[in-house]
Formats: structure tokens, sequence, C-alpha cells
């Protein structure tokens, strides 16, 4: 670009030409820094936080879900979850982290960590990985929080949290998630109602964005009304460690992958020890509820 295309202090100005003050002064963009994206997700619920996979990162995450595709493909697994989604235009990926070692970098990833310990601290698992690729045509999936899935009601915290990978830019017409304001406040499901889809709002967000919700969040995927652009996104949602994952990473996951598996990521999956090392902080465990306290005299 010729750098006094917009008027930059560099550029080859005639009197002609001269911009005005408001064309110098180039519009900045601040990425927002990770405890302003947690404020957001613990105020409103949910957070996007753009460009956190860049490049090669991205490229790879892409060509894991192409591989992942292929291979339930050929093993024939169903891609349409009825009951889940209205029509077959919603292919659902259901495994992936042991497709590609890009999955496993992704759910290691900095950014990635700290939005989930934002909400759920450092006791936390990785429940399921999936994806889900809306096609055009597809239709919006039934509202609801994800926390359901794992937790009966109430949901009195948000003791999970759900973080969508964006594999494509999504925007309403391609059928951006849509969510309903303020619902993480939401205890119960009575506290939902029928016409919530026509409340919601989608949350555009671009190629390689996370987009992180408080697990107890109503939504549901946009219907895709584009011509010929489909909307990838990665599943991944992790839930307080106390509850139960609803993937058996040890059971699920080949020996090879377990085998090299970080010890982190044998942590987030799971694969080490059942839950003796949780500790829910109730006083008693401390022993002063039963008269044992090591600090009294
Ligand atoms: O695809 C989407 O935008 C949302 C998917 C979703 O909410 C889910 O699968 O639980």
């Amino acid at each position: 670009m010729d750098p006094g295309e917009h008027g930059s202090p560099g550029g080859a100005a005639n009197s002609a030409t001269m911009p005005g003050k408001a064309d110098i002064v180039a519009p900045m963009t601040i990425a927002p820094s990770l405890e302003e994206c947690a404020l957001q997700l613990r105020e409103e619920g949910w957070v996007t936080v753009p460009e956190v996979f860049t490049g090669s990162q991205l490229d790879a995450l892409r060509e894991g879900l192409a591989i992942a595709l292929d291979a339930a493909r050929a093993e024939g697994q169903i891609l349409f979850r009825e009951g889940v989604d209205v029509n077959d235009r919603s292919l659902r990926v259901l495994h992936l982290l042991d497709q590609h070692p890009a999955f496993r970098d992704m759910v290691e990833h900095r950014t990635v960590r700290d939005l989930v310990s934002s909400v759920l601290g450092n006791q936390y698992l990785l429940s399921s990985l999936s994806a889900n690729i809306s096609l055009p045509g597809s239709e919006s999936m039934g509202m609801h929080n994800d926390l359901m899935a794992v937790l009966p009601e109430p949901w009195l915290a948000p003791y999970g949290t759900n973080l969508f990978i964006c594999l494509d830019d999504m925007d309403e017409e391609n059928g951006a998630t849509r969510y309903l304001p303020g619902s993480h406040r939401f205890t119960t499901n009575d506290m939902a109602s029928d016409d919530d889809l026509r409340r919601t709002v989608p949350i555009p967000a671009s190629a390689g964005s996370i987009v992180a919700m408080d697990g107890r969040l109503w939504h549901t995927s946009g219907a895709n009304r584009s011509a010929d652009r489909p909307r990838r996104i990665l599943i991944a949602f992790f839930v307080a460690s106390f509850i139960r994952t609803q993937y058996n990473w040890g059971a699920l996951l080949p020996d090879p992958v377990k085998g090299a598996a970080s010890s982190s990521l044998r942590q987030l999956l799971g694969l080490d020890e059942g839950n003796m090392g949780v500790r829910l902080g109730y006083a008693a465990f401390s022993g002063t509820k039963q008269g044992v306290d090591p600090h009294a005299h």
C-alpha cells in the first residue's frame, strides 16, 4: 500500500489531496486484555477473543477437521444428530482429539487455558471436543445452555464453560451462534420461554477467534441462510472437576495418543486419577467442623 494512501504523515500529500485531521489519525484497534475478556465473560456471560489462532495454527485446525470428517465418514459415523439439529445440513464431528495434533495443541493453548481458568479456577476437565459444520440450509438447533448436559438444575454457578473456536468468519447470514442476553442468570429451565429464540442476538466473529460462554448462557446455532458459506466451529466444553465428563477419554483415546500426552493434557482429560484430588473447599475437610482443627490450641 502506498504509505500516503490514507494520509499518513509519511505520504506525499499535495494541497489538493491534503487530508483533514480526522483522516490522519488512523483508527487504532487495541486487543482486549485477558482481564477485560474475563470480566465480560463473567458479567455478560460471553466474550469474543479475536485472532487467537492465525496462520499455520488455523490452517492445521482446518486440516485436522477435514481429516476427522473424512475418518468419520469412512467409519460410517452418523453426522446428523437427530434431536439436536433440525436437518442434516449441520454436520457434527464428535471425535477430534486423536485425529490431529493441532487439536491437542489447541486445548493446551495459553489463551484457551487462561479463559477457562478465569471461570473454573484450576480444577477443571475437558468434557468434550467436537465440531459443528453448519452448511447453507442448516437451521437453528433448540435453545439450550451447556451446563444442562452435565448437571441438573438449579444452575447456581458457572460450573462449565464452552469455547467455540471459529474456523471460518461467522456472521448472521452464515449462521453465527446466537445468544439470549442476560440468560446466564437463569437458574432453572422454567426461566426460559418459547419466544427466546426471537430475542437472541448473533455473535459475529472472525476466523481464528474464540467465543467463550458461561455454561449457563442460553444459546443456539444460527440458521445458515448464505448461498455458499459453510460455517465451521470447534466446540470445546470444559467443566469443573467434580462433574463427570461427557467423553470417557480413557476409553476413547488410542493408547499411543494417551502415551504421548503431556502431563497437563493427561490432567485435563482426567487420565491419571479419579476425583480423590478434588477438594470442594468445605470447612469439614480442614477438620474445623469436627473438632480436630490442627491450628486450635
Ligand atoms: O453451532 C453453534 O453455533 C452452537 C452449537 C451449540 O450450541 C451446541 O452444539 O451445543
